[in-house]
């Protein structure tokens, strides 16, 4: 084994590094650039694409842009002023990552084109062992995985998709070659990426069709582009930056209080949202499509003021009814009427827990990770560590999304504790660390018992957030400070070190 070089072509021997990163999202970034600061060069990260940015690299549709303001939704060592809005579009939060990734020495550090396929952790060694889809080997003492959930795009299971002729694409892998203008164009699904995209497509789009499965509940939200004058400012005054950053914590940890299990509390919020659509939508038979019938919150809450708008411009149609079949060239509902469309755009969302397939890694016992969470359950310890699997961590893992405020927070405090982890191992002399399983099974016992009383579990809705047996593996039910006070000492009582 050798150091490594980003830069060695056809490498035959495996290359070893201190620890090996997956992923350049903000996660993985995040990650590289604490490595950096505390003056450790031995990491790698491996980056299956060409570029780095995750989720903001890949989503390109017309509208994309940050629903967390961007103050809040940027690392806190990284805070700038100059975010042209509140709430960013896309091309800047990617445009921001890559500024970051070049300026704190990163980028060369990251191995692009290495799709990890497999690895196994060598207890004899203490050492994980992977491969990528092109053959290379690696060896790290530590693997810190930063591959998000939001990205393995789900289409739709509807008979007949693969026979259709016309243009057809996924709201994460937008074709820009499509020329939507003048064409009778179909959506498919209402999540957080139709509502950025719709009204664009309306615009353009000779006819709008929107299949819409389950309304979502939408509050009013306008954009505003940050005056000069208060950019200047927030550029030049960090302070002024943190005070801002605090109070727009606290509007969404208020927010929090009311998803977290007080589901009575989203009540005033839904009445916001029902005289939302109230107020856009004259057609009372539109509007009785788009009211949900279940407890705001339940599903991601989403913000527009162009969105529904859109769904009562002339040229759009929304239909309700269940779809049958997708056939050469239209999209067959369950009332047995066929609509005939050019181009299907799917906005059907992610593979949310198979995300984590993408790792397969066996542990300490030589079960693969996916194969162990698929009979247990997905289980860890703060989202971060899980049992049986040493010296391997999970940035935004699971039980650590957050519905109502910024995964950047999480990801951060993730990167703190994961740091804590590390030099506790080498104070120690020691090359492993394994959360013990009692703390395990204490942690997700907790967290089931405080999100089954949550508002995603019983607010009358099923969501991404729930898992094929209806259990949430995905969100963090609590206010974000309390995640900080769990995760901000690491407690080595908690775990095997040796
Ligand atoms: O995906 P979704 P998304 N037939 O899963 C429907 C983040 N995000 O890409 O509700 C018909 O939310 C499905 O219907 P139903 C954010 O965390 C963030 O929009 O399951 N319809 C739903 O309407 C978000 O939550 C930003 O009944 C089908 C839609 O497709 C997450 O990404 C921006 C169907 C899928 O909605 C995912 O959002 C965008 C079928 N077979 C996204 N299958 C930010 O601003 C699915 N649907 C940060």
């Amino acid at each position: 084994a050798r150091a490594a070089t980003a830069t060695d072509p056809g490498i035959a021997e495996p290359i070893t590094t201190k620890v090996l990163i997956i992923g350049s999202g903000f996660s993985g970034l995040g990650m590289a650039v604490q490595l950096r600061r505390r003056g450790y060069s031995d990491f790698i990260v491996l980056e299956k694409a060409d570029s780095v940015g995750g989720t903001w690299r890949d989503n390109t549709y017309p509208g994309c842009a940050c629903d967390v303001p961007s103050l809040m939704y940027s690392y806190s060592f990284e805070s700038r002023g100059s975010w042209s809005k509140v709430w960013s579009s896309q091309p800047e939060i990617e445009q921001y990552l890559k500024e970051i990734s070049d300026k704190r020495g990163v980028t060369q550090k990251i191995h692009f084109g290495q799709k990890l396929v497999s690895g196994y952790w060598s207890e004899s060694e203490s050492r994980w062992h992977l491969r990528t889809e092109s053959g290379r080997e690696y060896i790290a003492q530590y693997v810190v995985s930063g591959v998000g959930a939001l990205h393995i795009p789900n289409y739709p299971n509807i008979p007949g998709i693969d026979e259709f002729a016309g243009q057809a694409f996924h709201s994460a892998k937008w074709d820009h070659t499509v020329d939507l203008q003048g064409k009778r164009v179909a959506v498919i699904g209402t999540g957080a990426s139709a509502i950025q995209f719709v009204p664009f497509v309306q615009k353009e789009a000779g006819t709008l069709t929107v299949f819409q499965r389950t309304p979502a509940w939408v509050l009013p939200r306008k954009n505003f582009a940050v005056p000069t004058a208060l950019r200047t400012v927030l550029s030049k005054i960090p302070i002024t930056r943190r005070l801002a950053r605090w109070s727009v914590y606290w509007g969404a940890e208020s927010l929090a209080f009311g998803l977290n299990g007080h589901s009575n509390l989203m009540r005033p919020i839904e009445k916001v949202a029902k005289w939302n659509i109230e107020r856009s939508i004259a057609d009372p038979e539109l509007r009785r499509k788009l009211m949900p019938s279940y407890r705001i919150g339940c599903k991601r809450i989403l913000g527009s003021n162009d969105y529904y708008p859109a769904l009562a411009a002339p040229n759009t149609t929304v239909i309700s009814d269940r779809i049958e079949k997708v056939t050469a060239d239209s999209i067959v509902t369950a009332d047995g009427v066929s609509h005939p469309v050019d181009v299907i755009i799917y906005a059907t969302g992610f593979h949310v827990t198979d995300g984590f397939d993408q790792l397969a890694l066996k542990g300490a016992r030589g079960e693969d990770l996916p194969s162990h969470w698929h009979r247990t359950g997905i289980n860890t310890h703060l989202g971060i560590t899980t049992e049986g699997f040493p010296n391997l961590f999970f940035l935004l893992g699971p039980n650590t999304g957050l519905g109502h405020n910024s995964v950047v927070f999480m990801i951060e405090q993730q990167i703190k504790y994961i740091m804590k982890a590390i030099d506790a191992v080498d104070s120690r002399g020691a090359q492993r660390v394994d959360v013990r399983p009692e703390v395990q099974e204490h942690f997700n016992k907790n967290i089931q018992h405080k999100l089954a009383k949550g508002v995603w579990t019983n607010g009358g809705c099923t969501s991404w957030y729930l898992d094929s047996q209806g259990v949430n593996r995905t969100v963090w039910p609590g206010f974000t400070w309390q995640y900080w006070r769990a995760t901000k000492d690491f407690e080595p009582a908690e775990y095997e070190i040796a």
